[in-house]
């Protein structure tokens, strides 16, 4: 009949009361054969027991050498007394101890694992320190850590960013249904390449060449043909990346908004703005404890944002690179090093680290893009940055079919793949636009995180499949 309690509800206004806990041996140590101290953890929270013999606490010599055996990481069922420390608790989240009574082996974990999460969660200063003290800690790499990545999974960092990402997505979908968006599915298996280019997994679908979708591209435009008016897909989105970058997965979850527009593109870059401040702001409310628990592992400053986010035209950006004494074409893409430089100078001059940069060049955008009406150089798209790394590419899209036909043409696309794409505009089509995030780059970015492997639950890259 006793209460169960979570390791996170455990506070001192419990004192002197009998608690049932369930959590993993973080870690264990006797002291002596009286006396042994295990670290409980239940997700990112820690609480630590104390495992003394005596007549009063009706515990035997036997228990704490039955505790000295417990493997790290396996669960246990802990009944013990809550009892106030009598210095403030560095090691643990929680600010009490429990003085244990009895404790349960549910399941035992591998007596010798392939890696800590003691180890796994410490930060680079926690590394460092422990350089100069003489007792030099383990540093995990990260293929370590990614094919093990259910241990790795397991420390409080990840534990925090997986809810991160997940209230990213849930703001993202929130703000949208507000909005009258209707959340759709489309098919990941295609017949040819939506977004040009090599990078599609091909494989076989009944006889018939086939791929896995770049992304959700041409179907959310045919859900607008077919008058659903605003929509938006949260799925997986799959590229054959052949290089091997600390921003590019081969599976990533992308989210998709398409929209009609009444005038002009910038009514989808006031959607953009909405939404991320929106976003931001819900992650900064409802997420202070996780972003807290990233920090601690892996240091960062809050993200600067304006509460109406930033435009730049591709011409002012080339301009301020310019005076910078960066020379870039004015009709070329920028490079990784050319947008993280603009990322720099944004932030000295606006002082925001994000914002959007339109009107880019008609000849590095897809073929769907709309071209600029006042200037056939130039297309009415664009892309957002967070820190100076895109997460965002959008922009008005061609719903003329013949030039969207001509279009593919001149891009070197098998019109043929795309004939139900190209037909669905032939029945009367709005003008429209609309733009694709990647889920785990905004959240690597938000926290200024180096790799976007870390915000990826079982990543995807040229080099794994597994687990
Ligand atoms: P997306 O491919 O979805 O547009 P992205 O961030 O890769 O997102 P790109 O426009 O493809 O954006 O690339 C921007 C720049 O990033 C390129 O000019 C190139 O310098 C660099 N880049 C892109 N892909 C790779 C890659 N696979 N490896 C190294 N650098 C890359
Ligand atoms: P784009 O190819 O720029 O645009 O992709 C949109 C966003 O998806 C993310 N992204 C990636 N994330 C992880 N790994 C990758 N390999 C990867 N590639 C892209 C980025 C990028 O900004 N159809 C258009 C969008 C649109 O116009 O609506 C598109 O796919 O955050």
């Amino acid at each position: 009949g006793k209460k169960w309690i979570d390791v996170s509800d455990l506070v001192e206004e419990m004192a002197e009361s009998e608690v049932l806990i369930r959590g993993r041996v973080h870690t264990n140590r006797p002291v002596s054969g009286k006396l042994g101290f295990v670290i409980l953890r239940a997700s990112g929270s820690t609480v630590q027991c104390v495992v003394s013999q005596s007549e009063q606490n009706k515990v035997g010599a036997n228990m704490v050498k039955y505790l000295k055996q417990l493997s790290r990481e396996s669960f246990v069922d802990v009944i013990g007394v809550v009892v106030l420390p009598k210095e403030p608790l560095t090691g643990t989240t929680q600010q009490v101890e429990i003085q244990v009574r009895k404790v349960y082996c549910v399941n035992k974990a591998l007596a010798k694992l392939p890696l800590s999460v003691e180890d796994a969660a410490r930060s680079e200063a926690d590394i460092e320190k422990s350089l100069q003290s003489g007792t030099p800690a383990a540093r995990v790499n990260q293929d370590t850590r990614l094919n093990h990545r259910v241990l790795d999974i397991r420390t409080p960092a990840n534990q925090a960013i997986f809810r991160i990402q997940c209230q990213t997505e849930n703001a993202f979908r929130e703000k949208l249904l507000e909005k009258s968006f209707v959340g759709i599915h489309t098919p990941k298996l295609m017949a040819g390449s939506s977004e040009g280019g090599s990078a599609v997994f091909r494989l076989e679908y009944k006889g018939q060449p086939a791929c896995l979708a770049q992304s959700p591209q041409l179907h959310k435009q045919m859900a607008i043909c077919g008058d659903l008016r605003r929509v938006f897909e949260i799925g997986p989105v799959f590229r054959a990346e052949d290089s091997f970058t600390h921003r590019h997965l081969c599976e990533f979850v992308g989210l998709d908004v398409e929209m009609e527009i009444q005038k002009h593109y910038s009514e989808i870059m006031d959607l953009v703005d909405e939404l991320f401040v929106f976003i931001f702001t819900s992650l900064n409310e409802k997420c202070k404890k996780e972003l807290e628990a990233v920090a601690k592992q892996y240091p960062f400053e809050p993200l600067k944002f304006l509460p109406k986010t930033l435009r730049l035209t591709f011409e002012e950006g080339v301009q301020m690179l310019k005076e910078a004494g960066v020379e870039i074409d004015p009709l070329g893409d920028l490079n990784t090093e050319s947008e993280r430089k603009l990322g720099q100078l944004v932030l000295e001059k606006y002082n925001t680290e994000f914002y959007i940069l339109h009107r880019y060049p008609k000849a590095v955008r897809p073929f769907y893009t709309m071209t600029c009406a006042d200037n056939p150089l130039y297309s009415n798209s664009f892309d957002v940055f967070i820190r100076g790394e895109e997460i965002i590419s959008g922009a008005q899209r061609v719903h003329i079919p013949e030039v969207l036909e001509q279009r593919a043409g001149e891009y070197g696309i098998d019109v043929k793949t795309i004939s139900t794409y190209i037909d669905s505009f032939r029945y009367g089509a709005p003008p429209h636009g609309g733009f694709g995030v990647g889920l785990e780059r905004v959240v690597m970015l938000f926290c200024a995180l180096n790799n976007i492997r870390k915000t990826s639950l079982f990543p995807r890259d040229p080099q794994r499949l597994a687990p």
